[in-house]
C-alpha cells in the first residue's frame, strides 16, 4: 500500500492552530482558536478528555475536530476555505473544505449535548452550513435565504443547539451548494449514544467516510463545477484508490463502518467474505425487526448508512462501490471499446502519423493498468492499485477491509498483505483438457421449447462492438 498510515499521536498530528486573517482580533477573542490539518492521513480517534465520554470513530483518510467546553456547552470552530487535498499520491487536486482539508473534519458529539458551532468564511462568495439530519431550531438550519442571510466573505456566524438523538449525520452549505458541494464542501457529524441504548451496540471498531466525487482533467487540479453526471473521479472522502486507506482490524472485532454519499448518484458498497446489518440510517438507528443480513448497500444521494458486521473472516477482502466506473479513475471518455479487436495493422499506419499512438484495450482495459502511458503532470494514474499478486485494476471507490487474528486492539497501522494459510489459494489446474461437450439444443427440443424458425444454413459467429461513449444518467 503506498500511503502506509502514519499513526502518529492525535495533538501531535495536527498542525497549529492558524488564525482567520479577515476577522477581527476583538471578535477573535471570543472564538475558539481554529484547528487546521493538512495531512490526507488516516488520524487516530480522538479520545475525549472533556464533556461525556463516548467511543470516538476513525475517520477515512481524514481526522476528528478537538472542542472546548465553555461553561457546559461544546464549542467548535470551522473555517470554509480553499483548501489543496492530495487525492491520490502524485496527484493534488484544488478544492474548497474546512479546516484545510476537503471533507473538512468529523464533529463526535454525545447526545444531549449542547453545540456551539462557529463557521468563519474565508471563501469568495456567500456560504452557510446545514446541519444534515438533525433535529434542531429552524433558524439553525443553515438554508441560506429561508432560515439565514448567507455569511459573508470575511464574516463568523455562529450555530448552536442540542444534539437530540444519536445517529450518524453529515454537514454541507446550503449556499450555492452545486458549486460548493462540487468544490468539496461536506463533513461528518456523529452524534454518541448517552449511555447504553437498546438499538445501539457497542463495537470494538467504528470508521466514517463520505462518497464524494469531482470532475477534474487530466492535467488540471480544480475541478468542473457545472458537471451534473459526467463526474470522472469517484472517491471516499476526496481520495481515490490507492490512496484510500485500508479499514484494518483485529479478528472478531465488532465493526461498524458509517458512509454518507454526497455525490449525484447512488452507490451500492458492497463488502467481500462477511455479512452486515444496516443498523442505523440518518433517521437514527433502525429497528431490529426491519435488519436483514446483506453484502451490498446502496446508498442513494444524501443518505447515510451504518453497517455493522463481525470481522468472522481473516484475510484482504475487497469493499468497493459496485459501479464498476466508479472503481476507476479520471480518463476521457470517448474512448472506443476495443474488445476483440485486433487493431495491430491499424497502428502501425497510425504511428507513422502519431508517434506516441498505442493500442489501447484489446484485451479488455486492464491492459492499461500494466502501461507505462505519460500523463500530463498532476493525473491520477488509472486503476494504478497494486496487490500482493500484481495488479488489482481498480481505482476510485476501492479499498480493502484487513482482518488480522495477531492486530492489537486500538491498532489501526497496516499490518501489510494477507498471508494465506498454504493450500488457501486459487491455483492453475495442471491436467489434461478435453474438448467440451456442446449441448445441442437444436436436435431434441426439449417439452415446451420453440424450434427456430428460418434457421440460417451455416453457424453465424456474431461478433459485438460495445457502443463507445458517454455514460450518462448514472
Ligand atoms: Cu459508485
Amino acid at each position: 500500500m503506498l500511503s502506509r498510515r502514519k499513526m502518529l499521536g492525535g495533538a501531535g498530528a495536527i498542525s497549529a492552530a492558524v488564525a482567520a486573517a479577515s476577522v477581527s482580533k476583538v471578535a477573535m477573542a471570543a472564538l475558539p482558536e481554529p484547528v487546521i490539518q493538512t495531512k490526507p492521513d488516516t488520524m487516530p480517534p480522538l479520545v475525549p478528555n472533556t464533556g461525556r465520554p463516548y467511543n470516538p470513530v476513525v475517520t477515512l483518510n481524514g481526522w476528528t475536530l478537538p472542542w472546548r467546553m465553555n461553561n457546559g456547552v461544546k464549542e467548535f470552530h470551522l473555517v470554509a476555505e480553499p483548501v489543496v487535498r492530495e487525492m491520490s499520491p502524485g496527484f493534488k487536486a484544488h478544492l474548497w473544505g474546512y479546516n484545510g482539508q476537503s471533507p473538512g473534519p468529523t464533529i463526535e458529539v454525545v447526545e444531549g449535548d449542547r453545540v456551539r458551532l462557529f463557521v468563519t468564511n474565508k471563501l469568495g462568495e456567500l456560504t452557510s452550513i446545514h446541519w444534515h439530519g438533525q433535529r434542531l431550531p429552524n433558524g439553525m438550519d443553515g438554508v441560506t435565504g429561508l432560515n439565514q442571510p448567507g455569511i459573508p466573505p470575511g464574516k463568523t456566524y455562529v450555530y448552536e443547539f442540542v444534539a437530540r438523538r444519536p445517529g450518524t449525520f453529515m454537514y454541507h452549505p446550503h449556499a450555492d451548494e452545486m458549486v460548493q458541494m462540487a468544490m468539496g464542501m461536506m463533513g461528518f457529524w456523529i452524534t454518541h449514544p448517552k449511555g447504553k441504548h437498546p438499538l445501539i451496540d457497542e463495537v470494538d471498531r467504528d470508521f466514517c467516510f463520505l462518497l464524494n466525487a469531482y470532475d477534474i482533467d487530466p492535467g488540471a487540479a480544480t475541478p468542473k463545477i457545472m458537471t451534473m453526471l459526467d463526474f470522472n473521479l469517484w472517491s471516499w472522502n476526496s481520495r481515490i484508490f490507492p490512496g484510500i486507506d485500508p479499514l484494518v482490524v483485529r479478528h472478531m472485532d465488532k465493526v461498524r463502518i458509517r458512509v454518507g454519499n454526497l455525490t449525484m448518484t447512488n452507490h451500492p458498497i458492497h463488502l467481500h467474505g462477511h455479512e452486515f446489518l444496516i443498523t442505523g440510517t440518518d433517521g437514527g438507528p433502525t429497528p431490529k425487526s426491519t435488519r436483514q443480513y446483506e453484502v451490498t448497500a446502496d446508498i442513494a444521494v444524501g443518505q447515510m448508512r451504518q453497517m455493522d458486521f463481525l470481522a468472522d473472516e481473516e484475510g484482504d477482502w475487497a469493499f468497493h462501490c459496485h459501479k464498476s466506473h466508479h472503481t476507476m479513475n479520471a480518463m476521457g471518455h470517448d474512448v472506443p471499446t476495443m474488445i476483440g479487436v485486433d487493431h495491430r495493422g491499424v497502428a502501425k499506419q497510425i504511428t507513422k502519423l502519431i508517434p506516441d499512438y498505442m493500442v489501447m484495450g484489446e484485451r479488455g482495459m486492464k491492459d492499461m493498468t500494466e502501461m507505462e502511458m505519460p500523463l500530463p503532470d498532476n493525473t491520477a494514474a488509472m486503476m494504478a492499485g497494486t496487490g500482493p499478486f500484481g495488479a488489482v485494476g481498480m481505482g476510485g471507490m476501492f479499498s480493502v477491509v484487513k482482518v488480522r487474528k495477531d492486530q492489537k486492539r486500538g491498532d489501526y497501522s497496516d499490518p501489510g498483505w494477507y498471508q494465506h494459510p498454504p493450500g488457501t489459494v486459487a491455483y492453475e489446474f495442471t491436467g489434461a483438457l478435453p474438448d467440451p461437450a456442446r449441448f445441442k439444443a437444436d436436435v431434441s427440443p426439449g417439452p415446451g421449447s420453440m424450434p427456430s424458425m428460418a434457421k440460417p444454413a451455416q453457424d453465424v459467429e456474431v461478433k459485438v462492438r460495445k457502443p463507445a461513449g458517454g455514460h450518462s444518467g448514472h
